[in-house]
């Protein structure tokens, strides 16, 4: 097993369903990834360790999704230089237009990069990550592009 590329971190277990789309592209264009549960809130020691160390540990990337108030993209980003994408996951009365504006909002000077609500986030931040990745990895660029390809076959033509 490669050491982790990309760090999936979310707020809770309940989140794992969305976040394990971003999971599938990454095992789907070969990227090693990880995928913990790192709570902003109910385990901020962890979210510490998590974010100080993972430059250390090798880590290129963090995408961190959450719901509600959703905070840990935006403290995962205070504490480390890796690029940090953010999924708001739908995960209250407000069906994640919370959790958007809290991470979207973020003031200059520590950016995050805001996917969609949701799977089309997850999977974007999946899909991103690759890209990014990619810029200095030519057999993944050529995986990325084979993944475009078929995507672009997959839409048919006709309505019917
Ligand atoms: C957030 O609160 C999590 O990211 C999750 O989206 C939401 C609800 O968490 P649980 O109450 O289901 O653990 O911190």
């Amino acid at each position: 097993m490669s050491a982790p590329l990309v760090g999936i971190i979310m707020g809770s277990r309940s989140d794992w369903p969305v976040m394990q789309h971003a999971a599938e592209v990454l095992e789907r264009l070969g990227v090693p990834f990880e995928a913990k549960v790192v709570s902003a809130h109910r385990t901020p020691k962890r979210l510490y360790d998590y974010a100080t160390g993972a430059e250390a540990r090798g880590l290129k990337i963090i995408i961190a999704g959450a719901g509600g108030a959703a905070h840990l993209p935006g403290m995962a980003a205070s504490m480390t230089n890796l690029p940090v994408l953010g999924v708001p996951v739908a995960a209250t009365v407000l069906q994640g237009e919370d959790a958007l504006l809290s991470i979207v909002q973020m003031p200059g000077g520590i950016p995050v990069g805001t996917l969609a609500i949701g799977k089309p986030g997850a999977i974007n931040a999946g899909i991103l990550s690759a890209s990014i990745l990619a810029l200095s990895d030519d057999a993944l660029r050529a995986r990325l592009a084979a993944f475009r390809a078929a995507q672009t076959d997959s839409v048919p033509e006709t309505v019917e």
